[in-house]
């Protein structure tokens, strides 16, 4: 586990100013939406704290704070925090409404349909 060399004020990492950088950009949006993805999808596991296969707001939380992860990893954690409710909701699990968290069919179902109301190319 590295140190961190500078930290950002947690405000920055808490908060989407570098979603708010791409206002009319679909390509841009499109672009970051990837990399989240690919962030919840490969960290998964290490996001998984208690491996009950959902990421839980608590789990989410305690990333958020925790400075051994990068600003950049706890700012995608701060964008699927913010949606937890709408990416939950993305794929209905038959115990869905018990977990307070998301599962890996979530985030799959939930970047795949954001992506469609995305202007710009289609990878
Ligand atoms: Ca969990």
């Amino acid at each position: 586990m590295s140190t961190p060399i500078h930290e950002h004020k947690e405000r920055d990492s808490d908060d989407s100013a570098w979603y708010r950088c791409t206002p009319s950009s679909g390509i841009r949006i499109a672009d970051t939406l990837d990399e989240v993805k690919s962030f919840a999808y490969d960290s998964f596991d290490r996001l998984d704290k208690n491996n009950d296969g959902f990421v839980s707001r608590q789990e989410l939380n305690e990333v958020l704070h925790d400075h051994r992860w990068s600003w950049r990893d706890r700012s995608y954690v701060s964008f699927l925090l913010r949606r937890l409710d709408d990416i939950k909701a993305a794929y209905d699990e038959e115990w869905g409404d018990d977990v307070d968290g998301i599962s890996r069919v979530d985030i799959q179902e939930y970047f795949n349909a954001i992506r469609e109301k995305i202007p710009g190319p289609k990878r």
